[in-house]
């Protein structure tokens, strides 16, 4: 009889301690990770994104957003950084990549990295603090990166379509894909908040601008007078040509975004959306005041320590890569 019952309870004994250890992932996560075996780790991040970003402030932006298509698909592991091959396509060459930039700028700190610690530090760690940096060298917010993450092995388009969400998703599609990433609506409308920095291709919102439901109309979401101002600078056969994020202040990471999203002037569906639930438009209505910058400040901090721990690998699990770009 005792028998009988042994193996059920190791199995799930088994679970228990799987499910721990699984959970206590991102708990591995801790600040100064490298200090005895790459101890000038973060001051070669510091230098060589300060160098980048001095000369192109556009890049914080680009490599926050990096940061983020890498948490969002397969967890922090460093996987958007990787290369097609003959035999996959990888995330980074995924419609919604569309043009991610600045992956020069991982692998001259990539490079930097190595000459000092070789095989040491993990793209992924590098990647999660390149974006701190990156947002610190324009003025914005300051977060803690806990390290030790390491990279994944795999990086497949289809990953990333499944996993981010696209432009035109209405607020209970973004609230769900948040929520699979255990990101709560509050996450949702704070990190929404990184449109305050940046640019977009005309091809992201200007099905908002013509023909939106097949009567040649706009959305009627979008303030009528920011309708004609878009569509000076998005001429139907112009997709690729890109507006700033936030006209006029997209290096400053400040409130404006929920400024514009108020006055029906964020520039994808998404943004227009936080208007549509309770929560995500009480935020936006009361950080679309000065007074709501320190606080938006805070949050957007907390909120990326949260989604720079989202699925990562430890310890043993997957791999130093040697080349950002390439596995191992
Ligand atoms: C809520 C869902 C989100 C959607 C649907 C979304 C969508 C987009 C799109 C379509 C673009 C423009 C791409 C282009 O046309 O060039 C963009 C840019 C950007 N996104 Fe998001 N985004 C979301 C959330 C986030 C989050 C969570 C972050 C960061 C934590 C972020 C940071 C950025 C930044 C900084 C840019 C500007 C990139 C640049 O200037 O290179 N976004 N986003
Ligand atoms: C980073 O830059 C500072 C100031 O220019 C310099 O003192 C320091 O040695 C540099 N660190 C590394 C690791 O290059
Ligand atoms: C990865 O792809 C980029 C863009 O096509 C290219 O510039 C880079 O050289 C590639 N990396 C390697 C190691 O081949
Ligand atoms: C895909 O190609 C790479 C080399 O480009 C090779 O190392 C890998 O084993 C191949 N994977 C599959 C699943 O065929
Ligand atoms: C990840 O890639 C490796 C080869 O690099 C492959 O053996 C493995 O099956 C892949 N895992 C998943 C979950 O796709
Ligand atoms: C959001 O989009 C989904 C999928 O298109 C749809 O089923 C749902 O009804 C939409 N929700 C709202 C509130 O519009
Ligand atoms: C979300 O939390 C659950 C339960 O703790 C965990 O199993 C799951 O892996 C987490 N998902 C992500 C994306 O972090
Ligand atoms: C607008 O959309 C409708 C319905 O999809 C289509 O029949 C029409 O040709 C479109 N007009 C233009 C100018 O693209
Ligand atoms: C920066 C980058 O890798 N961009 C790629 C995004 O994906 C398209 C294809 O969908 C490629 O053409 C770009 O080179």
């Amino acid at each position: 009889m005792a028998n009988h019952n042994i193996i059920p309870k190791l199995v799930s004994t088994f679970f228990v301690v799987f499910v721990l250890v699984q959970q206590a992932n991102a708990q591995n996560l801790k600040e100064g990770y490298y200090c005895k075996t790459c101890p000038s780790f973060e001051s070669i991040v510091a230098n060589v994104t300060a160098r980048y970003v001095g000369h192109v402030p556009g890049f914080a932006a680009s490599l926050l957003r990096m940061h983020f298509h890498d948490c969002f698909v397969r967890g922090c592991d460093g996987s958007v950084l990787i290369n097609s091959t003959r035999n996959n396509t990888a995330e980074r060459d995924a419609i919604p990549n569309l043009s991610l930039r600045g992956f020069e700028v991982i692998d001259a700190v990539k490079s930097a990295v190595e000459k000092a610690c070789p095989r040491t530090v993990s793209c992924a760690d590098i990647l999660a603090l390149v974006a701190r940096d990156a947002v610190k060298v324009i003025g914005g917010p300051y977060w803690p990166v806990p390290l030790g993450r390491k990279d994944g092995r795999n990086s497949t388009e289809l990953d990333a379509l499944i996993n981010l969400p696209p432009p035109f998703a209405n607020v209970t599609q973004l609230i769900a894909a948040f929520n699979a990433k255990n990101l709560t609506v509050k996450d949702l409308v704070v990190l929404s908040g990184s449109h305050t920095i940046g640019i977009s291709h005309c091809s992201s919102f200007s099905s908002r601008l013509y023909n939106f439901t097949g009567i040649g109309d706009s959305d009627p979401a979008l303030d009528p007078s920011f309708v004609r101002t878009l569509k000076r600078s998005c001429p139907p056969p112009r997709p690729n040509n890109v507006v700033e994020m936030d006209s006029k202040s997209s290096t400053n990471f400040d409130i404006d975004y929920y400024k514009n999203v108020v006055r029906n002037r964020g520039l994808f569906q998404t943004d227009a959306e936080l208007l549509n639930n309770k929560v995500t438009k009480a935020y936006v209505q009361s950080h679309a005041v000065s007074s709501g910058q320190s606080s938006f400040l805070q949050d957007f901090a907390a909120s990326m320590v949260k989604m720079g721990k989202m699925e990562v690998l430890t310890g043993s699990a997957g791999e130093i890569r040697r080349i950002c770009s390439v596995i191992n």
